[in-house]
């Protein structure tokens, strides 16, 4: 049984109910319609999800914090000489990638992880731009002292909204820090800000297997992974060698 009220409720519900269809009834039964039609009326067309608007291009400050100490990677830690050498990416859509899990690195990737020169992987980032699978080249200053951050800019757009970044963990044979096709864009928006953990990699460019293992090329290069060396390593699992933080600018 409903309350009274309830009652009243319903019943004023639906005399509105109906009173709007009366008001809207006339203008949808014959807008566009023949009088006289003999087709049957279509249904109503569901109203279309509205395209999604552009998101535009936007600017990020990125901010690497290292988190590979002595204290978290014990394992023959080369407290002397630790470094990351300066970061350098890009946003890209998904036909460039700067890494590629399983597949040999790039020779500017292998050379990045192996020296932490930029170059020749600055150049073929700047190849994938002119092909326009990428937007501009993103590079940090090399980064010493860690209780400092490595800060850049990278800009992202509609068509390029994968972000990836490496840095060389020096020394070691070809080891590298990465974020890989990071995401900026969330339903449709650019995030405020996000923290994204980074992750050790070996590109497949040499076989050394200890930080300070003499140069011992791969050939043929061998497909770029996810370090699972043991000096990565707690309980099985890769431990993240930094963080970054993207914040828009
Ligand atoms: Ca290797
Ligand atoms: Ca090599």
């Amino acid at each position: 049984m409903l309350r009274p009220a309830r009652l009243l409720t319903v019943i004023m519900l639906s005399l509105l109910g109906a009173g709007a269809c009366k008001a809207q009834g006339p203008e949808a039964d014959t807008a566009g319609m023949p009088a006289a039609s003999a087709e049957p009326a279509a249904p109503a067309a569901a109203p279309a999800a509205a395209p999604m608007p552009p998101a535009g291009p936007a600017k990020y400050r990125v901010e690497l914090t290292p988190l590979w100490t002595k204290d978290g990677f014990p394992l023959e830690y080369p407290a002397a000489k630790a470094h990351f050498s300066g970061l350098i990416g890009t946003a890209h859509d998904a036909d460039y990638r700067i890494v590629r899990d399983g597949e040999p690195p790039s020779p500017g990737l292998e050379r990045l992880s192996e020296m932490g020169k930029h170059d020749p992987l600055d150049a073929e980032i700047k190849a994938a731009i002119a092909a326009g699978d990428a937007l501009a080249l993103t590079e940090s200053a090399a980064l010493k002292d860690f209780s400092q951050t490595a800060t850049a800019e990278v800009m992202v757009d509609d068509a390029h909204q994968w972000v990836s970044l490496v840095a060389m963990i020096a020394p070691s044979p070809d080891w590298f820090a990465a974020v890989v096709d990071v995401n900026l864009l969330e339903n449709g928006a650019w995030v405020a800000s996000k923290t994204v953990d980074v992750t050790a990699w070996d590109s497949g460019g040499d076989d050394g297997v200890t930080y300070l293992a003499a140069d011992k090329d791969t050939n043929p290069k061998k497909p770029a992974a996810v370090n699972m060396s043991p000096h990565f390593l707690a309980d099985g699992r890769p431990m993240p060698v930094a963080r970054i933080t993207f914040t828009r600018m």
